[in-house]
């Protein structure tokens, strides 16, 4: 066990539990017995699991783990024991540069395959990996890399100059900066190694050193309402749930071409661009193109793609372009989507034009892995997100003022049953649950009542038991798939020396569902020019990147709660045109 991540000030206070339950019989259970376990009984490893259990059976070794088309569409595959081999050096090289376990190793990659050598050789090596979406300005960058202290860092030429090199100064712990591919123009950044010329010198087998299952593995930040982004700390028996939900709601075998078009700093880009397939000994598909609807139909079927988990902004893009051209595609067994609101017209439409009727999944960065589902035999109901796969517990707890679970004096909280609409929790004790915010005990805590842990979603329940999602609780944002902080979009906007106060909401939007808009109040004697508006803009763009504001408003006054904080509740009240003071019509009117 390496105690330094888990244990931050306080958190000997922490009350929810460290451990998932072990409880025989469970569903959770059929899967962990499915898992070698290291050999000689020395732990759990994730990557183990994913690779080299397949690439010491002979059987397997010579199968196809990531089949990756290059941004010409060219194919190239990489066996079971190809990705052994790899990941082998990686981890050697890691030891070689003096990087024990325990210590963070951040990846700013595209989906390239040193993106899965980096991932699973880290985890070999029992480093702890946290990946970044690349699209992501410096400021995001440069904060998460931060708060997760890291020390290595793997990412190409190109985006070392753009988003790297400009924050470099303010990162002390990064000891190592490992450039690859790129545009034949890498090495020579000063500062920096050359990843592929330093993997070739090293050895293609290594044994992974005893990991106890409740070592940390994965970190992946999320985005709060409040302070800075919440790194959400995962451990090596995470693949447990990583198995278990591949079979339950993916419906994953061993001979399925997977095809996940997550972006790999999501955590669905890890958890199933990553690690459940090759769990299950599949071939997952890692195209390193951009969105681009005849390449994805290209793919689809010129590759025979039998499992496909993509996301509403995606398929509402599919369903823009129009229903010309779109192949037959018999192999296409199972269309999954997640990480927004599946309207029911996109269901329809993908019964209709592509013969499947896309599976809702819904779960969290701090959940792991699928909590819920509409799993692969179920009748699709379009609009529901399905139910709860077996061995999760999930319910509906009674809201208090704030829209949040009420939580009472004892810390007891009201669980609703039957029909009902309340915050949604799940009772703690799954494989892959988060163990800790880094660094941020009070936070970690705060999210867990009476043994459930309160999502921040509100959702409906119906007589058959599924779940419909209706709203976030809190001010985050989800615009197409990513998760965004309000108040790291603030940050941004008033560090400009015009703004003296931002309030950040979503605003709905047809195909990315929501579009971040900023309200702005600028300095006294400052005009609201166009320029200014223009200036503001590439500003954000600048340091935020993806998640920048597509829309800047100039307010003459921002509304305050009492204590003073901007109340974006109002701001989207009446961007939504509803009545200042009715803000419980918001959740529905979404
Ligand atoms: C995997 C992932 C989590 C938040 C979650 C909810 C929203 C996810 C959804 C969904 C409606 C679904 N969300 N799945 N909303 N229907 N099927 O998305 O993780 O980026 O942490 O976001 O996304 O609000 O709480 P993450």
């Amino acid at each position: 066990m390496q105690p330094d991540l888990l244990r931050g000030p306080g958190a000997a206070r922490r009350p929810a539990p460290l451990r998932g339950r072990a409880d025989p019989g469970s569903a959770w259970e059929a899967a962990r017995a499915d898992l070698d376990g290291l050999p000689g009984g020395a732990g759990l490893n994730i990557a183990h699991e994913a690779v080299d259990r397949h690439a010491a059976d002979p059987a397997r070794a010579g199968r196809v783990a990531v089949r990756w088309l290059d941004r010409s569409d060219t194919v190239h595959d990489l066996t079971y024991r190809d990705l052994a081999g790899r990941t082998a050096r990686f981890a050697h090289l890691l030891a070689r540069l003096g990087v024990g376990p325990g210590e963070r190793v951040f990846t700013l990659l595209g989906r390239v395959p040193a993106l899965h050598v980096t991932v699973l050789g880290a985890l070999k090596a029992r480093c702890v990996v946290s990946p970044l979406f690349s699209a992501f300005g410096p400021a995001p960058v440069r904060e998460r890399m931060r708060l997760g202290g890291a020390a290595v860092l793997v990412t190409t030429p190109q985006l070392y100059r753009r988003t790297i090199a400009p924050i470099r100064a303010g990162l002390p712990d990064l000891r190592h900066v490992l450039l690859t591919g790129g545009d034949g123009s890498g090495g020579g950044e000063p500062g920096t190694l050359d990843l592929d010329a330093l993997l070739d010198a090293e050895e293609p087998t290594f044994t992974i050193g005893p990991t106890d299952p409740q070592d940390p593995a994965l970190l992946h930040f999320t985005s709060g309402t409040t302070g800075t982004p919440k790194g959400a700390l995962h451990v090596h028996e995470a693949v447990v749930a990583h198995l278990a939900t591949a079979r339950a709601a993916l419906d994953l075998r061993p001979d399925d071409l997977f095809w996940c078009t997550a972006d790999p700093g999501w955590v669905t880009g890890t958890s199933y661009g990553i690690v459940a397939p090759l769990v299950v000994g599949a071939t997952l598909l890692s195209d390193q193109g951009e969105f681009d609807a005849l390449r994805w139909y290209r793919t689809l079927e010129r590759e025979g793609v039998t499992v496909w988990y993509t996301a509403p902004t995606a398929i509402r893009m599919l369903m823009r372009r129009g229903e010309d051209g779109v192949p037959a595609l018999p192999r296409l067994r199972l269309v999954a989507s997640v990480g927004e609101p599946l309207d029911p017209d996109a269901v329809r439409w993908t019964a209709r034009v592509l013969g499947r009727a896309a599976h809702d999944t819904w779960w969290q960065t701090e959940t792991g892995a699928i909590m819920i589902a509409h799993r692969p035999g179920d009748d699709v109901v379009p609009g529901s997100m399905g139910r709860p796969l077996p061995g999760v517990q999930a319910g509906l707890l009674a809201r208090g003022p704030d829209g949040r679970a009420a939580v009472g004096a004892h810390g007891g909280v009201h669980v609703l049953h039957g029909v009902a609409e309340g915050e949604l929790a799940l009772r703690t004790g799954w494989p892959s649950m988060f163990r800790a915010y880094l660094g941020a005990p009070e936070r970690y805590a705060a999210c867990f009542a009476d043994g459930w842990y309160l999502t921040g979603d509100i959702a409906r329940r119906d007589l058959q038991g599924h779940y419909r999602f209706v709203a976030r609780a809190d001010d985050v944002i989800k615009s197409a798939g990513h998760l965004i902080g309000p108040f790291e979009v603030e940050s941004v906007l008033t560090a400009h020396p015009a703004v003296v106060e931002a309030g950040v909401i979503g605003t709905p939007d047809p195909v990315a569902g929501e579009l971040v808009k900023a309200f702005v109040t600028l300095r006294a004697g400052t005009e609201p020019t166009e320029e200014l508006r223009a200036e503001l803009l590439a500003h954000a763009r600048r340091a935020l990147g993806v998640v920048a504001p597509k829309e800047i408003v100039f307010a003459d006054a921002l509304p305050h709660t009492r204590s003073g904080k901007v109340m974006r509740r109002l701001l989207r009240a009446r961007e939504l045109g509803l009545p200042d003071g009715d803000l419980s019509t918001l959740e529905t009117a979404r």
